[in-house]
């Protein structure tokens, strides 16, 4: 008998993948021409972790166990048929208000302006569930019409009750965000735990090659 088809996830480890453009203001977005899919969430979840576990490749984006570790828009250019968008984190980063709120602005026009904008990833760490400030860019892509994924990142530090009872909790989180894509994603970039069903879900934003 045949073999079936390879699964959508091989699309992600063939197609190349390279870091195009960084952007710490508006003007200097680079074009919208491809499909985006956009990472944000609270600094340290797991954003540039996430965009490097679903490419296959180990250190395109930089990933660092301090908060900050991004400091701009970084777009990451997939067989030019996708467009990764890994955002600065929102939150505890150690940097001066001014600079949260620039990165917070930029973030949100980026939001409310981009068009070829597909889906926005946001990321919520498994230890501690979704905090006001998750909320309040979940508001904000309810108000953009932005309909989102919610993932969970880390969950190879809960133990099974605990993340049976985070994943009762972000169901909820779901139903009270009407962008809100009703499957919720558990993943764990670490132990490549959950990646291939996100690979599958993403992959219908892919262009045809
Ligand atoms: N245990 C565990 N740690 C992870 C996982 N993913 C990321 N980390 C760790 O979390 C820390 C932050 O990861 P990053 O990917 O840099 O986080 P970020 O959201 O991009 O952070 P900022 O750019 O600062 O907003 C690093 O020390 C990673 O090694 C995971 O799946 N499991
Ligand atoms: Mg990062």
């Amino acid at each position: 008998m045949d073999k079936p088809e390879a699964a959508e996830p091989s699309l992600f480890r063939s197609l190349p993948c390279t870091f195009v453009a960084g952007a710490a203001n508006e003007e200097s977005l680079p074009h919208a021409a491809l499909p985006e899919i956009a990472f944000i969430g609270r600094s340290n979840v797991g954003k540039s972790s996430l965009v490097n576990a679903l490419v296959e490749k180990k250190a395109l984006a930089r990933t660092s166990q301090n908060p900050g570790a991004t400091k701009q828009l970084n777009f990451f250019n997939l067989g030019n048929r996708l467009m990764l968008v890994d955002m600065p984190g929102y939150g505890f980063a150690k940097v001066s208000k001014q600079q949260k709120s620039d990165w917070d602005n930029l973030i949100r026009n980026y939001f409310l302006g981009r068009t070829t904008l597909q889906r926005a990833l946001v990321l919520i760490d498994a230890r501690r569930g979704a905090m006001p400030h998750d909320h309040e860019f979940m508001e904000l892509l309810d108000e953009t019409a932005v309909i989102f994924y919610i993932v969970l990142t880390k969950i190879d530090a809960l133990k099974p009750a605990e993340l049976t009872e985070m994943l009762q909790k972000m169901q909820d989180t779901i139903k009270s965000h009407v962008a809100a894509y009703p499957v919720l994603f558990a993943t764990s970039a670490e132990k490549k735990q959950g990646i291939d069903l996100l690979q599958q879900e993403l992959a219908q934003f892919v262009l045809p090659g």
